[in-house]
Parts: C-alpha cells; sequence; structure tokens
C-alpha cells in the first residue's frame, strides 16, 4: 500500500477514535466469504466500513480501536496499545490454492497498523473480561450478523455473553458514525472517486457508439463492462441496469435480456467500482440514433431538472430544496407540453428521490435525512452526491396521450460539493441531444 493511502486510512482511525472517545473499544468486523452455490462463493469483497478504516482487502479480519490504550492483559505486552488489526493465518497450503495472506507479522509494515495478531486470538478478547474495562463497545452490527466461516465460530455467542462479562458496557452501532465521517471526502478519496468517473464516462461513451436496434440489452452490458475492465476497473459498482423501451420504467430493471427496438429509448444506469470507489451515471440514448418529437420533449424536461439543480449546488443548500425544485421544473415542464393535466400528479410519473451520496457504497452509507445535532440535509464541502431526476410513463399509463407510453428517461451525474459551488465529475459525458446525436451518427 502507498504511502497516500496509508496515511487516509490512518487518519480515518485518528477520527473515529476521536469520535468515539476515550471510554470506548471499537471491534469493526471485515467480510468473509459467501457462498453462491455449491462449492462455489461470490467473489470476495471486503466491507467497507473495514476498508475505510484499514484499505486491507482479505477475508475473517477484524480492526480494533482504543482510544485510550489497550486495558487487558493480553493486549498490553507493556505497552500502550490503541489499534490492532487481526487477520487469518499464514498457511502455506491454503495460500496456494487461494492467494497470498499478509500475517499478523507483516501488519504494521504493510498497513501502519499497531499491531497485528492471528484472527483465533479474537475470541479471548470478546469472551474475556477486557470489554468490561470500557464503558462503549462500539461494533458493526449489520456486518457482525453477516460472518461466515471462521469468523462466524469465533463470534459466535459473543453478544450473548457480554450480558454475563461486561453488563456495564453499553454497546452501540458503529456504522452511523462511519456514515457521518464518509459524507465528508478526503482529498484522497476525491482523487480516487475522479478516476472511477473518468474510466466509467470513457466507458459509457464508447458503448453509445455502438447501440442500434437489433442488438440485445446483455451485448450492451457485456460491452459496458469490457470497458470498465479494459479501463482499469476492477469491476462494475451495482449490477447494471440497460433497458429499452418500456423496461426503463422499471426503476431496478436487472433481467438485460431483450432486443432493442428501433423508435424506442435506451436507458443505461450503471457505474464502474475502481480501488473500492463507485461511479453512477445515467443516460438515455434513442436507439435509432435521433430522438422522435416525443421522446426529445421529455428529454429536455429532465435534463433541465438535472442541470438547474447541479448548478445551484454549494455548501449551505438544502438537498430537501434540490428535491422540491426538481419536482416542480417536472410538473411545469409536463403541464406546459399538456401531459400533466395536475401538477400534484408528479409522482406518479417522477417516482423516486432526486439523488444520494455516493462514495464506496453506490448508495453511500450516510443517511442525510437523519436529524441528530447536526442537520445532515444541508450539503457541506466534500460531499458527493448524484443528482437523477427522471420521468418514467410505462404502457397503459392512465390519462397520459399514448404516443408517451414506453418512454422513461433518467439522466444522472455525480457531483462533488466544493468551497464556491460544485464540480460534476460526470460531465465528460454526453446528454445534449444535439451530442447524443451527433456522436451516434458518426460512430
Ligand atoms: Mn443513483
Amino acid at each position: 500500500m502507498n504511502k497516500e493511502q496509508k496515511a487516509f486510512h490512518k487518519s480515518r482511525r485518528k477520527e473515529f477514535s476521536k469520535l468515539i472517545g476515550n471510554d470506548s473499544i471499537a471491534i469493526i468486523f471485515g467480510s468473509t466469504h459467501h457462498n453462491k452455490s455449491f462449492d462455489g462463493d461470490h467473489n470476495f469483497k471486503q466491507y467497507k466500513n473495514f476498508y475505510y478504516l484499514t484499505g486491507f482487502t482479505e477475508a475473517n479480519s477484524a480492526l480494533v480501536l482504543m482510544p485510550s490504550g489497550s486495558r487487558g492483559v493480553p493486549l498490553q505486552k507493556g505497552k500502550r496499545i490503541t489499534e490492532v488489526l487481526y487477520v487469518q493465518k499464514k498457511d502455506p497450503l491454503m495460500e496456494t490454492w487461494n492467494g497470498k495472506r499478509l500475517g499478523c507479522k507483516n501488519v504494521k509494515d504493510e498497513l501502519g497498523i499497531e499491531e497485528g495478531k492471528e484472527n483465533s486470538e479474537l475470541e479471548s478478547l470478546l469472551n474475556g473480561k477486557i470489554l468490561s474495562a470500557y464503558r462503549y463497545l462500539y461494533i458493526n452490527f449489520s456486518e457482525l450478523i453477516k460472518l461466515n466461516g471462521e469468523m462466524k465460530h469465533i463470534t459466535s455467542g459473543f453478544l450473548d455473553k457480554l450480558n454475563v462479562i461486561a453488563p456495564n458496557v453499553e454497546i452501540i452501532d458503529a456504522s452511523y458514525l462511519l456514515g457521518r465521517m464518509r459524507a465528508v471526502k478526503t482529498k484522497y478519496e476525491i482523487k480516487v472517486l475522479k478516476q472511477s468517473a473518468d474510466i466509467t464516462v470513457r466507458s459509457c461513451n464508447e458503448t453509445l457508439t455502438m447501440i442500434k436496434p437489433g442488438l440485445n440489452e446483455h451485448q450492451v452490458q457485456a460491452n459496458l463492462e469490457y470497458h470498465y475492465k479494459y479501463n482499469g476497473a476492477q469491476e462494475t459498482a451495482y449490477y447494471p441496469i440497460v433497458a429499452g423501451g418500456d423496461n426503463a420504467c422499471i426503476l431496478h430493471y436487472d433481467k438485460n435480456d431483450q432486443v432493442l427496438k428501433n423508435g424506442e429509448l435506451l436507458l443505461i444506469d450503471s457505474g464502474a467500482e475502481y480501488n473500492y470507489y463507485c461511479t453512477d451515471i445515467t443516460r438515455t440514448f434513442p436507439i435509432n440514433g435521433k430522438f422522435t418529437e416525443e421522446q426529445k420533449l421529455i428529454y429536455e424536461i429532465v435534463l433541465k431538472a438535472n442541470k438547474e439543480c447541479i448548478r445551484k449546488i454549494k455548501p449551505g443548500i438544502k438537498f430537501s430544496e434540490l428535491t422540491v425544485l426538481s419536482e416542480r421544473i417536472l410538473a411545469d415542464g409536463l403541464y406546459k407540453a399538456g401531459i400533466l393535466k395536475n401538477k400534484k400528479d408528479i409522482k406518479t410519473y417522477s417516482l423516486h428521490g432526486l439523488g444520494h451520496h455516493i462514495g464506496l457504497d453506490t448508495h453511500d452509507a450516510v443517511d442525510y435525512r437523519r436529524k441528530l445535532k447536526e442537520d445532515n440535509d444541508v450539503l457541506r464541502e466534500g460531499n458527493v452526491l448524484t443528482i437523477e431526476p427522471g420521468l418514467y410513463f410505462p404502457k397503459g399509463s392512465k390519462g397520459i396521450d399514448r404516443k408517451f407510453w414506453g418512454t422513461g428517461v433518467r439522466i444522472e451525474d455525480d457531483v462533488l460539493v466544493i468551497k464556491n459551488g460544485y464540480e460534476n465529475l460526470t460531465n465528460a459525458m454526453v446528454k445534449e441531444v444535439s451530442s447524443i446525436e451527433f456522436i451516434m451518427n458518426v460512430g
């Protein structure tokens, strides 16, 4: 791991330790292998909260943070330790089959974490008296309950026994504090997010030139995924939505198995994941390279909402205000065009929220609607959000002229909040009607 990345994860541990305070101990579990079918597993992916604090991508690990130092004998060794990473045991046979393991001895040099231990030693921490020396125990609950294999064994019964071993300890879910931290991206994160966005934009622009009637949705998906990997991404941030015609009105359409028809639109909602950071772009294209008048009309209304909301972004603006603005633009546009009789019905056709935070997760672990001491609705410098207005008129839409049926349009960008405004990370992805038609027709 390079110096810059090491410093980033270290700064995150430091910040998190400061937030939980001296009376606390935190145990953040990494992910384990998850079975797909019979003896085949899903490709291993580290939990993002654990990654955020460590940058470590091996399975069966856990990070322990003790801001005021370890208070129990097994961890002490005569020195004050504030962070321990529990990792898989070195095992030549297993490494021959499944790849190299870092081993606890290399934790400090490779990751910059104070101490490394074998994960089997975690059991004595979880079941011993050490925990009772603290007032608060922070754990990532929702991830703990999904652990498999050796980590399931190591952690089994630990929560049940806590009440006996350490009845004084208050257990707190670490996810909220980590989500709050993850809402504001550091310089390092912004750099990686931009790389992820660039890969996605370059790939989408490439794929755009191959779209034509008669292709199957999965062929477009294959082309997109090829470019992601070819351009350096490890995987897709989420399963791509490649939805022709009426399929675009199914928000999380994932079949991607229909033939693209002449005269219909194709909605692509997809993003690459690069070094653990996600991109999420949606664009809507005319399959034959030319928008019909009806499609253009809907498209321009959505585009206006997308652009005007993005233009408003700066620190201090409320996301809820942008949501209201977007709905007003969509409702006004449809009303003026005579498509919508009553502006109040807009939600029937706009369907979803305006956007979400993005970062390590596509829907980043940040709940901006939650109100605690701070108002998470207010945008801050370093936030990265999607802006993704959409309009959907599925076949059979009552009260809507038939010529608009089967039209689904969404236009989504990823936007960074900077000191005096915003930076659109996905700006280089075409979205004007004229530029889309131009590129689709010159190839
Ligand atoms: Mn999105």
